[in-house]
């Protein structure tokens, strides 16, 4: 057997979620958490990344580097919806190696450690993976003792222990991600990049909540590796991930300005906030042009005045209107994200939500919506504490954990006043405002999807949800189809 002790394998999950369907059209997303954590890890570690997304089979490539006796395999969990994939893959992994398992990402800031320490998982890593995970493989190797290591959560004995957590890094001090980790071809050469963390916005249900402030590299870095994705990658579009880039508009003003005098503009797309909207002048159309945006995507959260203010969103729908017909004059897709089953949300609620999506549609053929997502409840925001005063009861077990969320049973639940059979039949309508021109139909149930869009919009649009029995079944069964694969695997784990 090949003993190389300075090896990490690291494991990008498949989105089997929902919309998951459509997606699976589009240029996949690459694994940045996987990229960001590893940047302090010395060279002369060797490092493999399996991206679920195109490992088909995923299993023998995995076992073939588990044969290699890795010093951990790094597993990232960007949502709590990831974790039945999780407890799978870390079962899978001890069946054929003791090697250690890391789980970090979002999710472990709000998921009970217990869930993936008593399913396989060796540690935990909350909050930024950096300077974490450096020590964590420091500590693999002896030279750091874990209780040094802030940050992480892992066993003694039957214990739990949690060490304190770590102050946020100086995101200017670290060096650029390694993309030549990735085949980028696989990804069609769009190339994930962070220029910030956090939002200077503050909705009630937001991961931002629990460790608030926003923080960016400066303008000139930002624009340095922009400059050098742009020379040494051939990136064909810059997915810009971060949570808000136009928190600070001056520096958003700034890097715009500089990527065009620098002359090395690469298509664009991000994540935006309200100080877009508020600043959105001819100068910053024209900005945004000559940079090559392609796509900006908004929390519209709600399309009812009332709701929005009870999540903590300010700006009035008015503006957002108002900016929509500015992009309007543009090549500038904007892709609007509603939510569905927010605290106390009524019917009427989501009417005005669906009767808003439609008027900017109409207000401007540019406009997007994908589908309504789902509000997911994360202890510790303020629409959590809402949730729980009114009935929700938190998860007890794995197998509880698993099956609410396959089953969207806590966004449903105790959230509004809408009968749960409505409410799903709604949210799997919304599936179909996904812009199905660019789906390509390679599959029969795909096919049979697209041919109902008419009628889903037609619902949609009239508000008429009523006689759906058969179509709501339809629907799930067609969805459940397309993820069949998938799901068949996790499928065990629900019903353990
Ligand atoms: C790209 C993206 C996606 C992509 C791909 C996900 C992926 N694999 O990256 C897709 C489109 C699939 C997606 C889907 C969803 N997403 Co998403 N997504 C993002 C986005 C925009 C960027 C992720 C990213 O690359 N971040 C940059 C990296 C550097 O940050 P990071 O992931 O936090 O990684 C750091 C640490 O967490 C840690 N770390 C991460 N992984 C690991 C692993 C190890 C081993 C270690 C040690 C450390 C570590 O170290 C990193 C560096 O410090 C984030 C927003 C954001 N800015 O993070 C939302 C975000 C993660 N998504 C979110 C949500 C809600 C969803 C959906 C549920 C939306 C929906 N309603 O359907 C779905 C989930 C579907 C599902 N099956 O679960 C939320 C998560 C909130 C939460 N706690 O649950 C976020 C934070 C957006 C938000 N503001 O609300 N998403
Ligand atoms: S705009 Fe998005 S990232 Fe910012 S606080 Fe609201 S939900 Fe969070």
């Amino acid at each position: 057997m090949l003993v190389k002790m300075n090896s990490i394998v690291l494991l990008n999950l498949k989105e089997t979620f929902g919309h998951y369907v459509f997606h699976k059209q589009r240029s996949h997303f690459m694994p940045l958490s996987l990229l960001a954590m590893i940047r302090l890890i010395p060279q002369n570690y060797h490092i493999k990344i399996i991206d679920q997304q195109f490992h088909q089979h995923w299993e023998p490539d995995l076992v073939h580097e588990l044969k290699k006796n890795p010093l951990c395999v790094g597993i990232t969990c960007p949502s709590q919806l990831y974790l039945p994939q999780v407890i799978h893959i870390s079962q899978f992994i001890k069946k054929y190696s003791t090697t250690k398992i890391v789980v970090g990402g979002t999710a472990t800031s709000f998921v009970d450690p217990k869930y993936f320490l008593d399913y396989g998982v060796d540690f935990v890593v909350k909050g930024e993976g950096e300077l974490t995970f450096y020590e964590l493989i420091k500590s693999f190797e002896g030279k750091i003792p874990l209780s040094k290591i802030k940050g992480i959560c892992y066993k003694t004995g039957s214990k739990i222990k949690i060490n304190p957590q770590r102050p946020f890094i100086n995101l200017e001090k670290l060096p650029l991600f390694d993309y030549s980790l990735l085949d980028l071809k696989a990804y069609h050469n769009a190339i994930s990049f962070e220029t910030s963390r956090g939002c200077n916005m503050k909705c009630s249900f937001c991961h931002n909540l629990i460790r608030p402030g926003w923080r960016g590299l400066s303008s000139d870095k930002t624009v340095k590796w922009i400059e050098e994705i742009s020379e040494k990658y051939e990136a064909s579009e810059l997915k810009i991930v971060d949570d808000n880039f136009t928190s600070d508009i001056y520096r958003f003003k700034r890097i715009l300005k500089g990527v065009i005098q620098k002359k090395v503009a690469i298509p664009w797309w991000s994540q935006v906030g309200d100080d877009l909207i508020k600043n959105c002048d001819k100068e910053m159309i024209s900005l945004l042009e000559k940079s090559k945006c392609k796509r900006i995507s908004y929390g519209l959260q709600t399309g009812s005045p009332r709701l929005r203010t009870n999540v903590d969103r300010y700006i009035p729908l008015k503006d957002v209107f108002k900016f929509n017909r500015k992009l309007k004059k543009t090549n500038i897709k904007i892709k609007y994200t509603p939510i569905m089953c927010l605290p106390g949300e009524t019917e009427q609620d989501l009417k005005l939500t669906l009767k808003t999506i439609f008027k900017l549609k109409k207000e401007n053929p540019n406009a997007e919506i994908w589908f309504l997502g789902l509000f997911l409840p994360l202890p510790g925001t303020k629409a959590y504490s809402e949730i729980v005063q009114r009935g929700y009861q938190p998860h007890s077990t794995v197998k509880d954990f698993s099956r609410r969320y396959k089953t969207y049973l806590p966004i449903f639940s105790k959230v509004s006043n809408i009968p749960e059979k409505r409410l799903k039949f709604i949210y799997l309508l919304s599936h179909f405002f996904w812009p199905t021109e660019e789906i390509k139909l390679k599959d029969f149930p795909m096919l049979l999807l697209k041919t109902y869009k008419p009628i889903a919009m037609y619902r949609l649009k009239k508000q008429f949800f009523d006689k759906n029995m058969l179509e709501c079944y339809f629907l799930e069964k067609g969805i459940d189809l397309l993820l069949k694969k998938e799901k068949s695997k996790l499928n065990d784990l629900f019903t353990k």
